[in-house]
């Protein structure tokens, strides 16, 4: 399942009605302030409510937010249903403040070796991997930009994920939780190759333990 093109459809309806709505909103502002603005013998309208306009609106609003809650709760069953199974996992651990990626099929993990430093998780293309996301402290984000995907990292409790991606290139990732003041050092990044390429590095890595201190350019 391509997360990305499904998040990307999902902010693709949510984009033109929020312009819309903003446009609208100012529009009517703008006649209201244009239209009624003071003049010499003019009075303040004396009217307290219209029940039937607000009625209308509060119908119109409703209509929006279950469309829109609609969507996006598809497009969540839609990545759970279609993504598995899972070629691979790799375990994902948030902490403060760092990332560290686990492989445990080839007992391989990744993490900083200083704060600040960005590990590098390394995928292959084209290749459904389930992620096991959690935290050993407090409540983290485990944010993708480019996927258009983001998932929460609770201490105590694993969420998971399946996701693939469609092409080569390394991606920044980002906590999206505040959580302490050294939140910004939580950068990473994914670093997606070709199939052979991650059986080489994984194979070359098996059973280590891979500290890095500088990380992936991005
Ligand atoms: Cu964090």
């Amino acid at each position: 399942m391509n997360i990305r093109a499904v998040f990307f459809s999902v902010w693709n309806t949510y984009v033109p009605l929020a312009v819309a709505t903003f446009l609208i909103v100012s529009g009517v502002f703008l006649f209201a302030i244009v239209r009624y603005r003071h003049r010499p013998g003019r009075s303040p309208s004396a009217r307290e409510e219209n029940n039937r306009a607000e009625l209308v609106y509060a119908a119109v609003l409703l209509g929006i937010a279950s469309f829109l809650i609609t969507v996006s709760l598809n497009a969540n069953g839609r990545v759970d249903r279609t993504s598995r199974p899972a070629a691979m996992t790799v375990d994902v651990v948030g902490y403060q403040w760092g990332w560290r990626f686990t492989y445990p099929a080839h007992h391989v993990t990744v993490a900083p070796a200083r704060l600040g430093a960005r590990p590098v998780m390394v995928i292959p293309v084209g290749t459904n991997v389930a992620f096991n996301v959690t935290s050993t402290d407090v409540i983290h984000s485990f944010w993708i930009p480019y996927l258009r995907f983001k998932i929460d990292a609770f201490p105590h409790h694993v969420n998971s994920f399946v996701t693939r991606f469609t092409r080569t290139g390394t991606f920044v990732g980002r906590c999206a939780e505040y959580c302490g003041v050294l939140h910004y050092q939580m950068d990473f990044a994914v670093k997606v190759v070709s199939r052979s390429s991650y059986t080489k590095w994984i194979s070359s890595h098996r059973g280590l333990h891979i500290s890095q201190a500088t990380g992936a350019a991005i």
